[in-house]
């Protein structure tokens, strides 16, 4: 993957030696599979972009300070969000298949399709809708089993960074599910990963994009994860959605999305009732997309993370070099 890439560079370093990737996933789950997401841990710098901006949209939305201390600090009103103008996503599909037939991860259009309409009906209280421009097929052996990101990105990578691209091999090394990269200043990034320090060569605009394994799609065999709810976390993370347990334990600021409670730790299968910081108000957001539960249990995103994912899609991705789009 590219994170042992990534990890020649000293800032890139940072982000790889606190990605937590196999520690979020070491928690026993109660089937065999368990969920484990290998989106980089938000690097210092990211974290404090994320918190001002989900401050500004919180600001934005006349979220209501008095409303929040009511409540204990976890506000319950309802943002509104009619005046987020809807916003159309252009996706590309990218198969990475060992061979033509199905079971050679070469999909099937009508599962593609399936797997748009899932994210289409999970994100439609957050006004975003997604439009398929085309699916592309690979048959690269590497490349089927996740490996080689930078030859499969370089090659497949389609459309501008308000673009999604789903990149979907059989399988990813270290049993991850997914991943995804956060939306960044392209050239605030550009400079790190620059090739005279040692980094990959790649650009983050190249690296953009979601990567999930194909047998969590609708009607994959990646059960309790074949709901195609895989699809629904990573594209939060790619518009820009930390976990909602965030780097862990009660103490910090989770998320920094202050109407999603406070969790310790990732929750496994559906613990409804869980509640591992019971000082903290509000029980675990274990329905929440951001979190790691089975597909069936996860329902929903918060009002503020529905508004911060337009005010990080619009100062991001459709602000790219400071030219707006
Ligand atoms: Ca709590
Ligand atoms: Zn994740």
């Amino acid at each position: 993957m590219i994170f042992s890439k990534l990890a020649l560079s000293a800032a890139a370093a940072m982000m790889a030696s606190s990605t937590g990737v196999s520690a979020k996933g070491s928690e026993p789950g109660a089937g065999g599979n368990i969920r484990n997401c290998g989106t980089p841990q938000m690097t210092p710098e990211q974290v404090h972009n994320y918190n001002t901006l989900a401050m500004q949209s919180m600001n934005k939305l006349n979220y209501l300070k008095a409303n929040a201390q009511k409540s204990g600090g976890v506000s319950t009103q309802k943002v509104e969000i009619e005046d987020l103008q809807e916003k159309e996503i252009k996706v590309y599909v990218h198969v990475l298949a060992n061979g033509t037939k199905v079971e050679d991860g070469y999909l099937e259009e009508s599962q593609i399709h399936e797997q748009i309409s899932v994210l289409n009906a999970d994100f439609a209280s957050a006004k975003f809708s997604f439009h398929l421009q085309n699916i592309s097929y690979s048959i690269n052996s590497s490349w089927a089993v996740g490996e080689d990101e930078e030859g499969f990105k370089s090659h497949l990578r389609k459309g501008e960074y308000t673009d999604l691209n789903l990149y979907f091999p059989i399988t990813l090394p270290e049993s991850l599910l997914g991943y995804a990269y956060f939306p960044l200043f392209l050239s605030q990034d550009q400079a790190f990963n620059s090739p005279t320090e040692g980094g990959s060569g790649l650009d983050m605009f190249t690296l953009d994009g979601v990567v999930i394994r194909s047998d969590t799609l609708p009607f994959g065999k990646y059960a309790p994860f074949n709901l195609g709810r895989t699809a629904t976390h990573e594209v939060g993370h790619w518009f820009g959605l930390d976990h909602t347990f965030g780097s862990g334990g009660c103490e910090g600021k989770g998320d920094m999305i202050s109407d999603t409670p406070v969790e310790a730790s990732p929750a496994y299968g559906c613990q409804v009732g869980r509640d591992t910081c019971p000082n903290q108000p509000g029980e675990d957001p274990i329905h929440n997309f951001m979190d790691y539960s089975d597909d069936a249990c996860l329902t929903e995103f918060s009002p503020l993370q529905k508004a911060y994912m337009h005010s990080a899609y619009e100062t991001y991705r459709q602000n790219v070099y400071g030219i707006k789009k």
